[in-house]
């Protein structure tokens, strides 16, 4: 098995996180996203979405998308259990992992790469999409506020992947000048305690 990743990036980073969770480790093989090396013949036949992160598996096979990967690793390695366990808690990490998904990363991932222009050798960049997306983006934090306030982690009382996510999301919020201030202070509570796990806390 291997991981080809270029670590700096949010969701290696994720992938990473898992693992740790997981104490897991395995060989990892470095793709320079910025240099171009993902857009390369030889990555794309490997990946079908031409990303990072992407595991080669033993059998030969390929898996792309970071919640795929971390999907399989829970699947081979089930302990501590980061996808749920009953079935209402597995359906509320899902729901939550969408959540944060689609109205999260993926808005501020577009206001990044619209705004910073960081792969503007491989796409149109348009101000305007980026701006609208920083603006949809900022609709999440009520609603992850008022959720945290209720509960000890993202997806009630355990922690899990969806925590890993709404992390690696505040952090490329904080690359647009978002920073969880006392405006959030469940937000800040959550991310104070998050950032004590050992897993979170060898970052810095
Ligand atoms: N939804 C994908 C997103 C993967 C993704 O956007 N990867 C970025 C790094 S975080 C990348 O490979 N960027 C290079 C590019 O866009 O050319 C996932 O969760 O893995």
């Amino acid at each position: 098995m291997k991981l080809y990743e270029t670590p700096s990036t949010p969701n290696c980073l994720r992938v990473s996180l898992f693992l740790a969770e997981k104490g897991m480790d395995i060989p990892r093989e470095i793709i320079d996203v910025r240099a171009g090396d993902n857009l390369k013949e030889d990555f794309c036949k490997k990946s079908v979405n031409g990303l990072v992160p992407t595991l080669e598996l033993d059998n030969g096979d390929y898996l792309c998308e970071s919640i795929a990967i971390c999907r399989y690793f829970e699947e081979i390695h089930p302990h501590p259990a980061l996808f749920g366990q009953s079935h209402l808690e597995r359906a509320q990490i899902e729901m939550w992992q969408r959540i944060i998904e689609l109205q999260g990363i993926v808005l501020i991932a577009q206001a990044i790469r619209n705004l910073k222009q960081v792969y503007k050798d491989r796409e149109n960049c348009i101000e305007d999409w980026g701006y609208e997306a920083l603006l949809r983006f900022r609709k999440i934090l009520p609603k992850i506020e008022a959720q945290l306030a209720a509960h000890q982690y993202i997806a009630g009382s355990s922690f899990s992947v969806a925590d890993i996510s709404t992390f690696i999301m505040l952090k490329m919020a904080s690359k647009m000048e978002i920073e969880i201030d006392q405006q959030w202070p469940s937000i800040h509570r959550w991310q104070k305690e998050i950032s004590q796990r050992p897993a979170f806390a060898a970052l810095s």
